[in-house]
């Protein structure tokens, strides 16, 4: 089968990570085009890409069959709507759009178009422990969940909003966590918040702690906290009726030496989630070749922005605000 010929729009920390990722790790396909960007010129002349496009440009080109989305969150959705008009498979990185409106039009565009194109970047479903979680749930040896304690805490996220730790960072959760429970969907959250860390002072509520609950009455917490200062640490505790199940700790390998035990703690989520991003990407290839797309849809981009939105809400309200996803297309069945 022919290589799949990737263009990949935006060429910032993400972009070009993905874009090593491409050329160095994944199989079945080739960079041919990068869009041009601030880095465009310069990140092309790194990884021996042929074209530097304006984004329209390399959507429309007839050298790329499939486009990664990682430019600014703002831009996504248009970009996605313009590959799904051309019938290209294309993988946007987190938030699919800035709403649940400007994501709803993605997924009319996809029903209209009669097939999924859309992988959205939700790595953590590629992450092994997240599934060996989620597998051993289903298996149902521990009997039903009935509460998840969760945690997503960035050393540091300078030039955070509330609104970006809800809709950037916990928006992983909000996917992962009622993927985890095999699709459990979330239908309440609360959004409490207390004293907030020293450096952030009255310009964010950071850390906060985010509850839901879920359409099968499973209660779960979410730490959020941008500026924890030691590490990237991503946890999850699921409290079932016969045990727990829970990620290992995030961090690096032990060492003993010295009469000491030591561990490094992961400092950004690109060393946490390596191999979790090489399997989202070789997903995207593999469907891609076939014309599809696999993975998280655009559904799922959806719903998590949905569930973000009524987080924020409740931050404003102070109250339990519903989470209203409105019908979903048969293009979404499980
Ligand atoms: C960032 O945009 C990501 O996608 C990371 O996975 C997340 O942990 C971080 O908080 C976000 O800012």
């Amino acid at each position: 089968m022919k290589q799949l010929r990737i263009g990949v729009i935006g060429t910032g920390r993400m972009g070009r990570a993905h874009l090593e990722r491409l050329c160095t790790a994944a199989t079945g396909c080739r960079v041919t085009a990068v869009s041009a960007s601030r880095h465009g010129e310069e990140t092309a002349a790194a990884f021996g890409v042929p074209l530097v496009l304006s984004p329209e440009a390399l959507i429309d080109s007839p050298e790329t069959d499939a486009v990664l989305v990682t430019s600014p969150g703002e831009s996504h959705a248009a970009y996605v709507l313009a590959c799904i008009e051309r019938g290209k498979p294309v993988f946007c990185e987190k938030p699919l759009a800035p709403d649940s409106a400007a994501c709803r039009e993605i997924l009319d565009a996809e029903c209209a178009a009669g097939r999924r194109l859309v992988q959205t970047g939700f790595m953590r479903r590629f992450d092994s422990h997240h599934a060996e979680l989620r597998e051993l749930l289903a298996k149902g040896g521990l009997g039903r969940a009935l509460m998840v304690h969760a945690t997503h805490r960035n050393p540091d996220n300078a030039g955070f909003t509330d609104e970006l730790q809800i809709m950037d960072a916990a928006i992983h959760a909000l996917d992962a966590l009622p993927w985890l429970l095999g699709g459990d969907r979330i239908t309440d959250c609360l959004a409490l918040h207390g004293t907030s860390a020293a450096c952030v002072g009255e310009r964010q509520r950071d850390p906060m702690l985010l509850l839901f609950r879920t359409a099968s009455g499973v209660l779960m917490d979410l730490e959020v906290f941008s500026h924890c200062r030691y590490g990237y640490d991503i946890a999850c505790e699921i409290v079932c009726e016969k045990g727990t199940a829970a990620l290992p700790p995030s961090s690096s390998v032990v060492v003993r030496e010295c009469s000491a035990r030591r561990v490094r703690e992961y400092d950004i989520w690109h060393e946490r989630y390596r191999h979790a991003f090489t399997a989202e990407l070789q997903c995207f290839v593999r469907n891609a070749r076939q014309g599809a797309a696999g993975g998280p849809s655009a559904w799922d981009g959806y719903a998590a922005c949905a569930v973000g939105e009524a987080c924020l809400r409740s931050l404003e309200s102070g109250i339990w605000e519903t989470v209203d996803y409105g019908e979903q297309p048969a293009l979404y069945a499980e």
